[in-house]
């Protein structure tokens, strides 16, 4: 058996989020390097599995799915002194401000909560963890394959001219965005959150159908989308699906949810590649998700998208239960085997 490539270059872990605010307690950032580090040791215990370190990521990717002030902000933070880390706490009105990028303090106008803080490491990390997805990409371009991007920091909440919820530069949107001009993508969010940074990148795109099974917005993160109602708009219209799950949902209802409704739904689209958005925070030990699947879990969510027997790309997204997450994505893989070549 040929091996499965798992993508990540050392530099994503240079950035450490310090804090993030829940109910007006100062809580450590749930986003650390120690999650990519489990990850890490146990796919390199795998013997199936070869970890590959990406080249660079040409700018040019970066901006097929982020603008330039977006680019400009992460810029003006590299230029912050050691150890100093920016917090928005402005957040104006879209309508009839004027931002400035190369400012600092004008990070809330590109920013939509208090948890993804900005440092002098963040466009390092955030650009090779893009770099990890968008290399595993280009291999499943060359060879059809499946391949796993370990993108750390995450990426689904990552829009074209915003950041948020711990996600600078959207992962997996630069992965769909590699296949896009080779066939239609269809591109699956199975993080406990509703991937509204992608859903927003592809809305109007019949060429990138975007599904997501998440928890309900009005009580979870990000909150203000990822409704049912949202099915697209323009050309993109019937070209997106929101699905949501209630809270404690375990894998019997979680599975028929993807037999019944999300994997018929990809099936109609018709798609030559499958990237997937793979969180594991609706792992019932995670300290943010509010899902209950288990371990095993996790190869038999695999073993369905397997089934589609597509090229496909998997972009880590969230999962903050550490200790377990890399026996998640391991377990997740597992599922992908015997696809491998
Ligand atoms: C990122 B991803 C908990 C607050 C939650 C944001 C959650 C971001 C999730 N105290 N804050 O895994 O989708
Ligand atoms: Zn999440």
């Amino acid at each position: 058996m040929e091996k499965l490539y798992a993508y990540f270059h050392v530099n994503q872990l240079d950035f450490h989020p310090k804090y993030e605010w829940a109910l007006g307690n100062r809580i450590k950032h749930p986003e650390t390097t120690k999650r990519a580090e489990n990850i890490f040791k146990k796919l390199k215990a795998e013997k199936w599995i070869e970890l590959k370190e990406p080249d660079n990521i040409p700018l040019k990717a970066i901006r097929d799915s982020h603008n330039y002030q977006l680019i400009t902000l992460y810029n003006t933070a590299m230029a912050l002194p050691e150890g100093e880390t920016f917090y928005p706490s402005v957040f104006p009105q879209r309508k009839d401000s004027k931002p400035d990028p190369t400012n600092i303090y004008h990070a809330g106008f590109y920013c939509f909560d208090s948890g993804t803080p900005l440092n002098n490491k963040t466009w390092q990390a955030a650009a090779w963890s893009a770099a990890s997805s968008f290399h595993a990409a280009k291999e499943v371009l060359k060879k059809g394959s499946v391949t796993y991007a370990l993108s750390r920091p995450p990426g689904h909440h990552a829009a074209r001219d915003t950041y948020g919820g711990y996600c600078y530069f959207n992962n997996a949107a630069i992965a769909a965005k590699v296949l896009r001009p080779k066939g239609r993508v269809a591109l699956v969010d199975v993080d406990f959150h509703h991937g509204n940074g992608t859903q927003g990148l592809f809305y109007r795109d019949d060429q990138v159908f975007v599904t997501s099974i998440h928890g309900d917005p009005r009580e979870y993160f990000p909150y203000f989308c990822g409704f049912p109602s949202e099915q697209g708009s323009g050309d993109g219209l019937g070209y997106n699906l929101n699905v949501i799950l209630p809270t404690g949902t375990k894998w019997r209802n979680y599975k028929k949810t993807l037999k019944e409704t999300v994997i018929p739904a990809i099936k109609r689209f018709e798609p030559d590649y499958l990237v997937l958005s793979a969180g594991f925070d609706t792992y019932h030990k995670d300290p943010i998700g509010r899902f209950a699947l288990e371990t095993k879990d996790y190869e038999l969510m695999a073993k369905e998208f397997s089934a589609l027997g597509l090229p496909t790309v998997i972009c880590q997204e969230g999962g903050y239960y550490t200790p377990d997450l890399g026996a998640n994505v391991v377990s997740f893989l597992k599922g992908f085997k015997g696809r491998i070549k």
